[in-house]
């Protein structure tokens, strides 16, 4: 594959030598398009990303023409005709006007223009990600690659991540894919993942690196999400899933204020039973709003792996504030323990911490070693 894609950017490079004005393809290409990487510069100006038009538009499988006595350029495909003057604010597309927001730039002869407008009217898709500009022209974009060994018969895959938007640029789901084969396909939950990530880790001791898939929440309570997926033989085990939105549910717990800056607990899971005392000098002059606490638990907000029993294998805890008067009102934070057991995750212990993490009371789950 990666043969392939340096082939092609060879014949790339050849055509765009007999074509562009000026020869040289500048090194160290920082544009992907549809996955492939492209040999051109970007141009940064007014907070605008410029692109090379005639690299991408030709990289897309467009004709381009440039009629040097009137200035005009000329961009054709297959129910796209797109041409504008070089100076002018409006050019053509399909016979109509359009507005070209920033002018196109002309450097060491090469045309560029502002993403925005091919975006627009060819309903492209971009996204910055670690330095590299990636521009899709459908709703999937490449989000990471990376080779990786996963077994012991020390054979390297080819891991891609994808993300799949909507058309104003909003995550629906997220893609894995190995040597081109998809494993597994995680979804926004409703819109509230809007970030995702992937990261390589051995979690379960055997020297060999398990795929974790983080998703994350930008909104005020900050969620967190993780899949960790283990690969042997050829098969491929989802060993955790933590922190999706609708885990949480308002019917595990019950809050209730009880007067004198106490506020009863109970996980209906665990039987966990507490109380947890309130700061009294954090409500003074509001007092009136504490009989308004009510069952209110955050879903999860971190998540960490971390070796608690030194044996070699990754404890995962996740963290999800207890809620007092208001959002920003942390009164407690419930922590859940998850241990590898015959192979998968699982919920191994409950704690209600309070402000100062002091353990206020603690549960272990039935799980056998
Ligand atoms: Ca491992
Ligand atoms: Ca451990």
């Amino acid at each position: 594959m990666l043969k392939r894609v340096i082939q092609l950017s060879a014949i790339f490079v050849a055509f765009a030598l007999l074509l562009s004005p000026i020869g040289a393809a500048e090194e160290g290409s920082n544009i992907m398009f549809n996955d492939n990487p492209l040999q051109g510069k970007l141009i940064f100006e007014e907070g605008k990303t410029f692109v090379p038009l005639r690299a991408v538009a030709e990289a897309w499988g467009a004709q381009v023409d440039f009629r040097e006595k009137e200035q005009k350029v000329i961009v054709r495909k297959e129910g796209n005709d797109f041409s504008f003057v070089i100076g002018e604010d409006t050019g053509v597309f399909n016979g109509q006007p359009v507005e070209l927001v920033s002018l196109a730039r002309i450097i060491e002869e090469r045309t560029f223009l502002e993403t925005g407008i091919l975006e627009k009217l060819f309903n492209w898709k971009t996204r910055w990600n670690e330095g590299i500009f990636y521009i899709s022209t459908d709703e999937t974009l490449l989000l990471s690659k990376t080779k990786v060994i996963l077994d012991q018969a020390g054979e390297e895959k080819e891991i891609s991540y994808y993300v799949t938007q909507n058309p104003d640029g909003m995550p629906l789901y997220w893609t894995l894919k190995v040597d081109d084969r998809d494993i597994i396909c995680a979804g926004n939950d409703e819109g509230y993942f809007s970030h995702s990530r992937l990261d390589f880790k051995d979690v379960d001791g055997d020297g060999l690196p398990e795929v974790l898939l983080y998703r994350y929440n930008t909104g005020s309570a900050g969620g967190q999400g993780l899949i960790i997926l283990k690969h042997q033989e050829g098969n491929w085990t989802e060993i955790l899933s933590v922190g999706q939105f609708n885990q949480v549910g308002t019917e595990r717990f019950q809050m209730e204020y009880l007067g004198d800056y106490k506020v009863s607990f109970l996980d209906r899971i665990s039987k966990l039973q507490s109380y947890i005392p309130l700061e009294r000098e954090k409500y003074q002059g509001m007092e009136e709003l504490l009989e308004g606490i009510d069952t209110w638990v955050d879903p999860v907000s971190e998540i960490v792996l971390a070796d608690l029993d030194n044996d070699e294998i990754q404890e995962v805890v996740t963290l999800q504030r207890v809620i007092g008067v208001s959002h920003v009102d942390t009164i407690a934070t419930w922590r859940t323990t998850y241990e590898l057991e015959n192979g998968c995750y699982k919920a191994a212990k409950v704690s209600l911490m309070d402000n100062r993490e002091q353990v206020l009371a603690q549960v272990s789950l039935a799980v056998s070693k």
